[in-house]
């Protein structure tokens, strides 16, 4: 079992922009992360199997919605609290993180923004507790970055709808209880519901020979003349922006979350080039190894800037999609960059579970694709500047 030796840096003094709960948040939230999860996330990855006793812990540190108010069961905190967690998660493994995120961002805060108050009052306090747990379906097998084109669909059959259709490559749905799914009407437009596992017609095979995300169950749902109450229909959101709505607070918790993967590699990679010894020497003492970790702190300090601010507008509800799509697109890179330097300076030892480079290098590998690809992100940065939509 690898030592748990990490510090984290804060080179522009960050701190000093937090407020006492914010920290207080972050270090309850690392301290969990330090004893439940570092001493086993190797072996969850070598073996590609979620931790379920993680479930527990992660309601107690508050990762499950955040920033859901009180009166639902949620913590009540704010979006800067909400991102340390999630980089504190993402420290340990991006998986982990996933499993927050969705839980949160793509279960929690659809029910909590489009749901009725029955949906509310019936599925939020357990799902903030990880009682329940839950998935998000948008992707399908034929519409990934287009999610506009979906075919799954669901009829009205006057006491209850007939839902039909497929999603892949969803985070969680090996073991959810519920799912929040993305399905266009009979007039074609796109619409939330919640299935519940147990109905009739509705499987989620699960996904096998991941390089990435091992500590992470993703599975398919599929839908074969599944009857849904018509009850469980998010009744305050149509259209493709219910389900971006929701990718607007999962992006900002990937931008916060990757930095702890960056931060965890650097860590790694400078206290590795402290002791390693090559031609007499530190190789931390050779020119080209400084360049690397000089690069590698800048990178993450001016994505620590960059997400601290981000949070503060969010705080103020000011962030716009393109600005979060911003930070995800710019971080999730940073990290990735971050990961495979820190893997040269590791020299053959960063391929190992020794270390925890590799591991985060092949996550990110995901996150990139996740949540809008890297080259998706751009477009929607151009399509910001410029006014002009490349997509149609
Ligand atoms: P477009 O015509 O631009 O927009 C359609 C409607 O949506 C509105 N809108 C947004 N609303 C809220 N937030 C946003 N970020 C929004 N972006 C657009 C827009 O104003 C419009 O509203 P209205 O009222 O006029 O109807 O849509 P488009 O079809 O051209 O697509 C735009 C594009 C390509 C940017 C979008 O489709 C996109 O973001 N594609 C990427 C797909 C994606 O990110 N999928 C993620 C799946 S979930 C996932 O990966 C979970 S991983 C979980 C984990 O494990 O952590
Ligand atoms: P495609 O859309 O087929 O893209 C393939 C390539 O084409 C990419 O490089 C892309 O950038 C490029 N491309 C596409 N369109 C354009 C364009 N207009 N211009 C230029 N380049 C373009 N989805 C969910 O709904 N729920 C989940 O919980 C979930 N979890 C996931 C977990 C994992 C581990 C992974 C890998 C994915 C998950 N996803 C989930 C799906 C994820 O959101 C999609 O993989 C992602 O949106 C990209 O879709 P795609 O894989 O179909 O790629």
């Amino acid at each position: 079992m690898a030592t748990d030796n990490f510090q984290a840096h804060d080179y522009y003094l960050m701190d000093e922009l937090l407020t006492d709960e914010q920290k207080l948040i972050r270090e309850t939230a690392r301290a969990w992360v330090k004893k439940e999860v570092t001493p086993i996330v190797e072996e969850a990855c070598q073996t590609n199997t979620f931790p379920k006793q993680w479930i527990k812990g992660l309601a107690e540190i508050g990762a499950f919605g955040p920033y859901i108010p009180a009166e639902y069961g949620g913590p009540g905190l704010d979006q800067i609290s909400y991102g340390l967690i999630m980089q504190e998660l993402e420290r340990g493994d991006s998986g982990l993180r996933s499993t927050a995120s969705v839980q949160s961002s793509l279960v929690m805060y659809p029910i909590y923004a489009y749901g009725s108050e029955e949906q509310k009052k019936k599925y939020l306090p357990k799902l903030a507790a990880g009682d329940l747990m839950g998935c998000f379906g948008l992707t399908e097998p034929d519409h990934g970055s287009n999610p506009n084109g979906m075919i799954t669909n669901i009829k009205d059959k006057g006491d209850y709808y007939l839902l039909n259709g497929a999603k892949m490559w969803i985070s969680n749905s090996p073991f959810a209880d519920i799912a929040v799914v993305w399905a266009k009407d009979e007039a074609g437009e796109i619409r939330g519901i919640i299935v519940e596992r147990g109905y009739e017609g509705f499987t989620t095979p699960e996904t096998h020979g991941k390089w990435s995300l091992r500590a992470s169950a993703t599975g398919e749902l599929v839908f074969d003349n599944v009857k849904v109450p018509k009850e469980n229909l998010l009744p305050n959101v149509k259209g493709l922006k219910g389900p971006l709505g929701c990718l607007n607070s999962a992006r900002f918790g990937i931008a916060w979350g990757v930095i702890g993967a960056a931060m965890d590699c650097y860590d790694s990679a400078l206290r590795y080039s402290k002791e390693r010894i090559q031609f007499g020497k530190p190789i931390g003492a050779f020119q080209l190894t400084q360049k690397k970790l000089a690069e590698m702190i800048t990178e993450i300090t001016k994505a620590q800037l960059l997400t601290w601010r981000l949070g503060v507008l969010k705080n103020e509800n000011r962030a716009t999609p393109a600005q979060i799509s911003m930070a995800k697109r710019n971080n999730v890179n940073m990290a990735l960059q971050i990961a495979r330097e820190a893997r040269q300076i590791h020299g053959g030892m960063g391929i190992t579970g020794e270390y925890p480079i590799m591991r985060h290098m092949m996550n990110l590998e995901s996150v990139i694709t996740y949540e809008g690809t890297h080259d998706i992100h751009l477009l929607i940065t151009g399509m910001d500047v410029t006014g002009f939509n490349a997509f149609s």
